[in-house]
This record gives C-alpha cells, structure tokens and sequence, in this order.
C-alpha cells in the first residue's frame, strides 16, 4: 500500500486573545461543555470546574446534556430544575429530552455559526458522535468507552478543527476526570 507522508511546518504563531491547556486550544469564541447525564456519571463538581476554566480564559461556555434517554421521567426533571438554575445564572444551557433532536440540533447550529468553537468535556461523555449527528459527513470515529477495552482502537486522539453549521469546530479527546491531573 502506497503510503502518503504529510509534512507541516509552523509558519507563524498568531496572538493568543485566550488559551485553555485542556483541551489545548487557543482564539476560541466559546465552549460547548459535553456533560453526560449519565455514563460517565454527572458531578455538578466537574461541570463547574470546566466552567471556571472557561471563565478565568475568557471563553464563553455553552452546556450541552447528553445522553438524556438515560434518564427516568423523575431524574429528568431534576435536570430541567438543574438546568433551570445555571439558566438563572446566565449560562445557555441546552438539555432536550431526546437527544439530538431537531430543536436540540437546531441549537447547537445556532451556536456554531460563524464562530470558533471548541468541544470539550469528559472522555465518553458525547462529544463526537454529537458532531456527527450535526453534520453527519463527519463521520468521527465514537465509542471511546468500550474501545478503550479494545486497545483504544475508536478514539479521539488529537484536537482537529472541522467545519461545522458554518462555523469552526475543535473536537478534542476528552479526559477522564479533572482532578486527576491537577
Ligand atoms: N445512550 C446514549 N449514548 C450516547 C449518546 N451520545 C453518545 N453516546 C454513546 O457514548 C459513547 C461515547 O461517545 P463519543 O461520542 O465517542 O464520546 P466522546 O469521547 O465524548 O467523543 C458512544 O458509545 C456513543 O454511542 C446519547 O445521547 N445517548
Ligand atoms: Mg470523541
């Protein structure tokens, strides 16, 4: 098989307006913040820690709730009231009983257009397949839970910027928790 070798060089390093080291990416306008419902576990902890990184550099946070066909009727309703609260405290939060629905895709294209985003959040928490469900000619590879069983095979490994709902898009490997490396 004919192999392609890419090379690429740093040209130039443009002035950083804002910088988070994980994910490590620079001049974004907002974050949207993966948190899982479920699977991994919600901690209201590592939601906040995320959104105080986002905060001390500058970055506007979106929240994004995945996997809430999880949840029991109850346990979603203690996330609208849970939703209702960072709401209250003028974060966009977007939570839909069904994922990837139309109003919940239709909200995240609003967010993305004619911006530079980037996707962050725990490993396993959505991140990729909620891309691919935006735009699906993606087609990025998901799953990183239980390929993580099958020497990591299916996984985000680098930070890559891809066009998305005619915006800019970094998805980005997740982390499996925050204080693990702090
Ligand atoms: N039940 C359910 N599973 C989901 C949902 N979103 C993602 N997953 C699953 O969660 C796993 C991890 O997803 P992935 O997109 O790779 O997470 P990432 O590490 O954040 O990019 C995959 O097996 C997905 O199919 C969801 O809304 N509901
Ligand atoms: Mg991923």
């Amino acid at each position: 098989m004919k192999q392609l070798m890419a090379r690429m060089y740093i040209l130039e390093v443009l002035p950083r307006r804002n910088q988070l080291q994980r994910p490590p990416v620079a001049n974004v306008d907002q974050a949207i913040v993966a948190t899982a419902v479920k699977q991994p576990d919600f901690t209201t902890n590592l939601l906040d820690r995320q959104l105080l990184a986002l905060e001390i550099a500058n970055i506007e946070p979106v929240i994004y709730f995945t996997k809430t066909d999880l949840l029991t009727y109850a346990e979603m309703a203690n996330f609208d009231t849970l939703a209702a609260g960072y709401r209250k405290a003028g974060f966009q939060v977007i939570l839909t009983r069904e994922p990837f629905s139309d109003a919940a895709l239709t909200a995240v294209k609003a967010v993305l257009k004619d911006k530079v985003s980037v996707i962050m959040g725990q490993t396993g928490a959505g991140k990729s397949t909620l891309l691919n469900h935006v735009a699906p000619d993606l087609d990025l590879a998901t799953g990183e839970i239980s390929a993580a069983l099958n020497r990591g095979k299916h996984t985000t490994r680098r930070v890559q910027l891809l066009t998305v709902a005619d915006g800019l898009i970094a998805d980005t490997p997740g982390f499996s928790s925050y204080e693990r490396s702090h």
